[in-house]
C-alpha cells in the first residue's frame, strides 16, 4: 500500500545522517525542484546532503535556490542514496554505479506509473509531480519548510503539471501549491520562468523542427539532427516545451520529438490526447514515463528510429468508429 511505502522509506530517511540526493538526466523542474526541496529541508535538520545530477542544470532553472549545488558528483560515502523523480536506473546516466547501488540503500522517490522499482525501499504515486510527494512527506514528518525549499517544490508542480494544465491536476497538486504559496513561495515568477524561458538557441531548433515535421492521421513526428544540434551549439532544454505544442494543433493525437544525440542514439519525448496512452509504448521501446507523457531512447539513425515509432504509435490512432456511426 502507498502509504505504507512512504512509511517505511520516510523512517530510513530521517534516520540517516547524510544522504546523496540524485536528480535524473537532462534534468527538468521536478527533478530539481524535488531534490533541492528535500536536500534542503533534510539539511535545516542537521543532516548532510550532497546534490547530485549527471547532466547541468539548464540555464532557465539557475534561479532555484541552491541550484549551484547541483553537480555531476559521484558517491562519497554518504549513508543512503535518494533518488527522486528517476524511473529506472538509465536514469541516472553516468552516476549510476552497480556495486554501489547494490551495497548502499537507495530509497527511490517517484510519480511514473513505469517505475522499476530498483531500490532498496520505494515510494511510487500516481501524483502529478515528485515534488508534490516530497511536500507530503515532509508534512508527515512535520518539517519546517523554509522559502527556498517551497519556491524548488512549487516550481517542480508548477513544470510537470503544465502550471495545472495537465489532465492529471488534482485537487491534491492546487492545494499543495496553495500551501506552498502561503509560505512565499512566488508562484507568478516561477511559472513564467519555469514555463516561458528558454535557451537562445530553441528558436533555431524550433524552427528546424517545424521545418521537419511530418504528419500523418492522428500523429505528427518530427527529428532534429546531431549535426544540426551541434551546429546551433543546442541546450539540451532548447526543445522544452516542442512536443507539447505540436500535441495541441488541430487533429493531433499524437507527437513525438525525435532528438539525435552525439553517440548516435536517438531520444524521443512524445505526447498524447487524454484517451491514448503513450507510456505503454515508451515502455515497450525500454523508456517509461506517464500516460500522456512519455520517452524513451531508440538505436539510429533518426529514419529507422521515425519507422520503428511510427510502426507502434499508429495502432493506437486507429480509434473505432463512434458509437452513433455503428447504429445507423
Ligand atoms: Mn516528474
Amino acid at each position: 500500500m502507498a502509504t505504507s511505502d512512504r512509511d517505511r522509506l520516510s523512517d530510513r530517511l530521517f534516520a540517516a545522517k547524510s544522504a546523496l540526493v540524485i536528480a535524473h538526466i537532462m534534468p527538468d523542474a521536478d527533478t530539481l525542484g524535488a531534490a533541492l526541496g528535500l536536500g534542503l529541508s533534510l539539511r535545516s535538520l542537521g543532516m548532510t546532503v550532497h546534490l547530485a545530477c549527471a547532466d547541468p542544470v539548464p540555464t532557465e532553472l539557475r534561479f532555484l535556490p541552491s541550484a549551484q549545488e547541483v553537480q555531476p558528483r559521484l558517491y562519497a560515502g554518504e549513508e543512503i542514496i535518494v533518488t527522486v523523480d528517476i524511473s529506472d536506473q538509465q536514469r541516472i546516466g553516468m552516476l549510476y554505479d552497480e556495486k554501489i547501488f547494490s551495497t548502499v540503500p537507495v530509497l527511490v522517490i517517484d510519480h511514473h506509473i513505469t517505475n522499476t522499482r530498483f531500490g532498496a525501499l520505494n515510494w511510487v504515486a500516481e501524483v502529478p509531480a515528485t515534488s508534490e510527494m516530497i511536500l507530503e512527506l515532509l508534512q508527515a514528518h512535520n518539517v519546517t519548510i523554509s522559502l527556498d525549499a517551497a519556491t524548488c517544490l512549487l516550481a517542480g508542480i508548477i513544470g510537470d503539471t503544465q502550471c495545472f494544465l495537465t489532465s492529471n491536476t488534482s485537487p491534491s497538486s492546487l492545494i499543495a501549491a496553495a500551501q506552498l504559496q502561503e509560505l512565499g513561495a512566488p508562484l507568478r515568477e516561477i511559472a513564467t520562468t519555469v514555463l516561458n524561458r528558454r535557451p537562445t538557441s530553441a528558436l533555431a531548433v524550433w524552427r528546424e523542427a517545424f521545418i521537419n515535421a511530418c504528419q500523418e492521421p492522428g500523429i505528427i513526428l518530427t527529428t532534429l539532427g546531431s549535426a544540426f544540434l551541434r551546429s546551433v551549439s543546442a541546450d539540451d532544454s532548447s526543445t522544452n516545451g516542442l512536443s507539447s505544442w505540436l500535441a495541441g494543433l488541430d487533429g493531433v493525437l499524437i507527437s513525438a520529438v525525435l532528438r539525435e544525440a552525439d553517440d548516435g542514439s536517438v531520444d524521443v519525448s512524445m505526447r498524447s490526447a487524454p484517451e491514448i496512452n503513450i507510456a505503454v509504448v515508451a515502455q515497450n521501446l525500454g523508456g517509461g514515463g506517464h500516460p500522456q507523457a512519455a520517452g524513451c531512447v531508440l538505436a539510429g539513425p533518426l529514419s529507422s528510429a521515425s519507422e520503428r515509432l511510427l510502426a507502434e504509435l499508429r495502432p493506437l490512432t486507429a480509434r473505432p468508429a463512434p458509437v452513433e456511426e455503428l447504429v445507423h
